[in-house]
């Protein structure tokens, strides 16, 4: 998979994901990331890529020249058209489907903004699909579109080790994961549950199931509607 990322902060960007396991996942080549930086496409002779809002207001926008000669090297580099997602307070609400669904194409651009977002004709021209991280405002989009980067990436298969697994946990059974523990047996007088220390896997599975159930319950009802 090649991620692409148009930003006005790429350095932002590498550094971020160059760390741990999508690190190990580019240097293994199951994914690359590319940084492009949107202000290297501006034809401005100062290299602006934002300017005063039409009707007046406050904040900056950033106008759509550099951002769509940025998206059409990459796809003619690619040499198709390559879906664009822009991260905007105004997208819907990222998930653990929408990354499985992601996580399903050979490429994707991700768009960030920054100021007060982009000219909308931009989006309209070029913008396949808008998500959210929720509800709140960021400098820009270089945060939630590494929080996406991340979250579809994990999902490419061998980019998790089996002892990092992406099946059993959070979200992908619908519950809440159950707690873990590790050495020592006996930690500030707190001791890890019995059951865990039984061998026996049956009732370790059972034990964990009904934490799962139990804590979704009380702490995130909503997931059992
Ligand atoms: C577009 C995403 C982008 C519009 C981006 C701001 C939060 C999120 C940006 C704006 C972002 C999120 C209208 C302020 C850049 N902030 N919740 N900031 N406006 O995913």
């Amino acid at each position: 998979m090649v991620i692409y990322i148009l930003t006005l902060f790429p350095d932002m960007i590498l550094n971020a994901l160059s760390e741990s396991i999508i690190g190990r996942a580019i240097q293994n080549g199951l994914v690359t990331i590319e940084a492009v930086n949107i202000r290297d496409y501006s034809t401005d002779k100062h290299h602006k890529v934002d300017d005063y809002p039409y009707g007046g207001g406050a904040g900056m926008v950033m106008f759509p020249q550099p951002i769509y000669d940025a998206y059409t090297h990459v796809c003619d580099a690619a040499g198709h058209k390559v879906p664009v997602i822009y991260l905007s307070p105004q997208g819907r609400t990222f998930s653990q489907n929408m990354a499985h669904e992601l996580a399903r194409l050979d490429d994707m651009i991700l768009l960030c903004g920054h100021y007060e977002g982009v000219d909308e004709r931009l989006i309209e021209e070029i913008v396949d699909i808008q998500i959210s991280l929720g509800d709140y405002v960021l400098t820009g989009g270089e945060l939630a579109a590494m929080v996406v980067a991340d979250a579809v990436t994990r999902l490419i298969p061998g980019v998790l080790h089996n002892d990092e697994s992406a099946g059993s946990e959070s979200f992908e059974s619908g519950l809440l994961e159950y707690p873990q523990y590790t050495r020592p047996r006996v930690w500030r007088g707190r001791e890890v549950p019995e059951v865990l220390l039984s061998g026996d896997h049956a009732r370790v599975d059972k034990w964990r199931y009904e934490q799962s159930l139990e804590r979704t319950k009380r702490l995130r009802p909503d997931l059992l509607e």
